[in-house]
């Protein structure tokens, strides 16, 4: 059996499958496609999903587009604090250069 993620919804991204019930298999469990190995019982499984912040452009991927994305955003003039990765309060190209950074270092 192949769980299949419902339609991606805007500033979700998906973080693992998670068995509520029951026992099973997961091939892996952090992978949005993967193999579960079935029991003969019932079995309920559970997507974990979230934002993360620095999906910026929120195609559930962190990359070198949500820097792009959030440049961008803050050229268009936007100052939502939600993207104040450096935490000083304020959204500009220091927000931007940490971003790149974190994902560098790949710790978003
Ligand atoms: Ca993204
Ligand atoms: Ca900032």
């Amino acid at each position: 059996m192949v769980p299949t993620l419902l339609p991606k919804k805007q500033g979700v991204s998906f973080h693992s499958w998670q068995i509520n019930q029951g026992s099973g298999v997961l091939a892996d469990p952090g992978a949005v496609s993967t193999t579960f190995r079935m029991p003969a019982e019932d079995v309920t499984l559970t997507a974990g999903v979230g934002q993360n912040p620095a999906d910026v452009n929120e195609d559930s991927q962190v990359d070198v587009a949500d820097v792009m994305s959030l440049a961008q955003q803050i050229v268009n003039g936007s100052t939502s604090t939600q993207y104040d990765f450096n935490q000083d309060g304020i959204l500009d190209v220091l927000d931007v250069m940490t971003l790149a950074q974190q994902i560098v270092n790949q710790t978003v």
